[in-house]
């Protein structure tokens, strides 16, 4: 009996490597055309405020499984992933309504993770130059913009973002959305954003948000940040 057993797990073990080497096993779920970009930095890199595991799996699992029914779509719907991922989230009302929601939850879930991953890895403090600018003139300062900001998030209920907007002309605001929506839907750019999904913080924060809204701040690369806003303005900002 014991010998059946060690035989039915090498058996299993066996299959499971073979699996893995085999990714035509996997051919069900389409590569592309939409990829999830690897994490510009380590896990670690934004702790002690947001811990590794919750980078892994948020980025790992989450991002990818939007990714993944993304392009699940896109296998049976030849219209998506023909235009880039922007301007078919402000076209969403162009598309088959049988495929309007998917695209609008993994499409959005895609923009709004990739632009995440990007503007955090750094370490908080003051953003300086032009983009410090507009904060001052158009949200009333940085502690003021900060404030707001977390206020906005804590008000979402259930899952959704908080983001900074920015126009052609430079033109700061502050928006939240539920869900993975974006102000791209709007035909608006995104500088900035959180995500206020339970996802986001649960392991460390539980269900205190207001300090997990508090401690991002620390992880924000404002480098990043002042590069989206110079590509706003310039016309070149996608996601
Ligand atoms: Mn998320």
């Amino acid at each position: 009996m014991l010998h059946l057993s060690r035989r039915h797990l090498l058996a299993g073990a066996t299959a499971m490597a073979a699996g893995a080497m085999a990714p035509r096993a996997f051919a069900q779920a389409p590569a592309g055309p939409f990829k999830l970009d690897p994490l510009p930095y380590a896990p670690a890199k934004n702790e002690p405020h947001i811990d590794a595991q919750t980078m892994e799996i948020h980025h790992g699992r989450h991002h990818q499984a939007y990714v993944t029914n993304l392009n699940q779509v896109a296998s049976q719907n030849g219209e998506v992933g023909r235009m880039p991922l922007h301007e078919m989230l402000a076209k969403l009302g162009e598309l088959p309504e049988s495929i309007r929601t998917a695209v609008r939850n993994n499409g959005g879930g895609h923009a709004n993770h990739t632009m995440f991953w990007q503007i955090m890895g750094g370490s908080g403090g003051e953003p300086q130059g032009e983009v410090r600018q507009a904060i001052d003139r158009d949200l009333g300062g940085l502690q003021k913009m900060q404030d707001d900001f977390n206020a906005a998030g804590g008000r979402v209920f259930g899952s959704g973002w908080v983001f900074v907007t920015v126009d052609r002309s430079g033109k700061l605001a502050l928006v939240s959305k539920p869900n993975q929506d974006t102000p791209l839907m709007d035909g608006q750019r995104v500088l900035m954003g959180n995500d206020v999904w339970e996802h986001a913080y649960y392991l460390k924060y539980q269900n205190r948000r207001p300090d997990y809204l508090k401690a991002w701040w620390n992880v924000v690369n404002w480098n990043v940040v002042s590069e989206r806003y110079a590509a706003a303005k310039a016309g070149t900002l996608t996601i």
